[in-house]
């Protein structure tokens, strides 16, 4: 009888110590589908924005401001044709960090009644990753207190850096970051 007793238990113990690893692998592989998920959003988004700046001109980027100050929207025209020698452009577009959402935005016409909108990405935190809320770089990146979505100015190129956080159904919070220097059309 005894022998019974202790047979079973080492059996469940045995079958529990199974569900546990099999469990465990299950968590694991579930948070490396997450975390690539969030690592190609990051990079599909950077990819946009990247392909958006490129396409336009320096010149017009009066308002991006140098390292330690940056910017969390950006405003250009796509230069789409030489005409006599004269770059020709298109309509306005603004890239911008939705903070209240924390969503990046594209819009094209902005604040006209031909507006379209489309979000770029959610899951943008308020301030770009290692980053606090004091009047200093505390991640090292050379800008002060930057939000999710930044961008700033280094001679003719643009430097656009981009966190994207997210968490999961077991609450582990996921962060991946993503930055890009972007040299504009001339
Ligand atoms: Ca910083
Ligand atoms: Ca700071």
């Amino acid at each position: 009888m005894i022998e019974l007793v202790i047979g079973i238990a080492v059996a469940a113990l045995i079958l529990g110590n199974l569900a546990m690893v099999v469990r465990t692998s299950t968590t694991a592989v579930e948070s490396g589908v997450f975390g690539s998920n969030l690592e190609d959003r990051a990079d599909r988004t950077m990819d946009r924005i990247a392909l958006a700046l490129m396409s336009t001109s320096a010149e017009k980027l009066d308002e991006v401001q140098f390292a330690p100050n940056h910017v969390s929207a950006i405003d250009y025209e796509v230069v789409v044709d030489v005409v006599d020698g004269d770059p020709f452009e298109g309509t306005p577009e603004r890239i911008e960090f939705d903070d209240q959402a924390g969503r990046i935005l594209w819009r094209r016409a902005p604040d006209t009644p031909d507006e379209m909108q489309t979000v770029w990405t959610r899951w943008v935190p308020g301030m770009m990753e290692g980053e606090t809320p004091n009047g200093e770089d505390d991640n090292g990146n050379g800008l002060a207190d930057e939000t999710g979505l930044a961008f700033n100015r280094d001679e003719e190129q643009i430097l656009v850096r981009l966190t994207l956080e997210r968490e999961d159904r077991q609450k582990v919070t996921y962060v991946r970051t993503r930055s890009r220097r972007v040299t504009c059309r001339n």
